[in-house]
């Protein structure tokens, strides 16, 4: 069981018991759970703080939906966005991560304190974005992705789920590393509801030793996603609302820190710390 912590990390959280709960912090008018309700940086803010206080390691920042069907950004509105948002949790103690496929955009954010950059996209939308990571000298999560929200669901498309998400994520961290980023810095994420069908996601979860067996820091982002929806759905079939879905994400955070992952992204902090407490010392009984 592999929970190494990733190069650059901030030496503050390298003594901590339990994998790194990242709170989820969308600067943007429409992703699927908090789309709109940070959209104005003094609340952005002021979430993030809450976020730290009710237990974040990390507040992740982002700045472009990935939801299926999402508007793309352009480089200047999402930073426009995301960077006072950054700075002002950087000057406030706040650990940041900035979540942007845009090389750009991350270099600015690390400029401004952030400490991590996740790129969804694992760094097939931007050509730039390996050899200006390299540069950083910060932890780089690569995660399994196919293509933009537009097109994702199409992309859902297996012959073996674990086997082919494992086959391309590895192919992503060689490229990444042949293109200079240190396989030390590497954090790699199944990505969970990206081209995934719920089926699929379930499958990547029940695998996740397989992953976690490859040595890098795993991450699992399944925060009140769409297959939780479907699994928690009424009788007339009527998906679970957002905000009810935060009891199946802290069964999915004790699963995944039980299975040895290094960290969880969600959005209700304070539950997933105890969640993933119980997974830790569930997995220290195995001992
Ligand atoms: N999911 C979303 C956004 N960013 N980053 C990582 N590393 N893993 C994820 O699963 C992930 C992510 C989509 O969820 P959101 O709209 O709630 O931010």
């Amino acid at each position: 069981m592999s929970r190494r912590h990733p190069s650059g990390l901030p030496d503050t959280l390298l003594q901590l018991p339990r994998p790194l709960v990242i709170g989820v912090l969308n600067v943007t008018p429409d992703s699927f759970s908090d789309g709109g309700k940070h959209f104005e940086v003094n609340s952005a803010v002021e979430h993030g703080i809450a976020l730290r206080r009710d237990g974040a390691d990390i507040v992740d920042v982002g700045g472009e939906s990935t939801r299926p069907g999402a508007t793309l950004v352009d480089v200047k509105e999402e930073l426009k966005r995301v960077l006072p948002v950054v700075s002002a949790l950087v000057g406030a103690g706040v650990n940041v991560s900035i979540d942007t496929m845009k090389a750009e955009v991350a270099r600015e954010c690390v400029a401004a304190g952030a400490c991590l950059v996740n790129d969804v996209s694992g760094g097939l939308a931007d050509p730039a974005m390996y050899s200006t990571v390299a540069g950083l000298d910060v932890p780089y999560v690569i995660m399994h992705w196919r293509g933009h929200g537009a097109v994702m669901n199409q992309l859902a498309v297996y012959d073996d789920v674990v086997g082919d998400v494992l086959r391309e994520l590895n192919e992503r961290l060689q490229t990444a590393i042949a293109g200079g980023v240190d396989p030390d810095c590497i954090i790699m994420d199944p990505g969970l509801g990206f081209a995934k069908e719920a089926d699929d996601n379930w499958r990547l979860l029940n695998h996740l030793a397989e992953f976690v067996d490859l040595g890098y820091p795993v991450l699992i982002g399944a925060s009140r996603k769409r297959f939780l929806g479907a699994l928690l759905a009424d009788t007339a079939g009527q998906p679970r609302t957002f905000a009810e879905r935060d009891a199946a994400t802290d069964a999915v955070s004790a699963i995944a820190a039980a299975g040895g992952v290094w960290g969880v992204r969600v959005h209700n902090v304070k539950a997933a710390v105890d969640a993933v407490l119980v997974g830790r010392a569930c997995a220290r009984g195995r001992q």
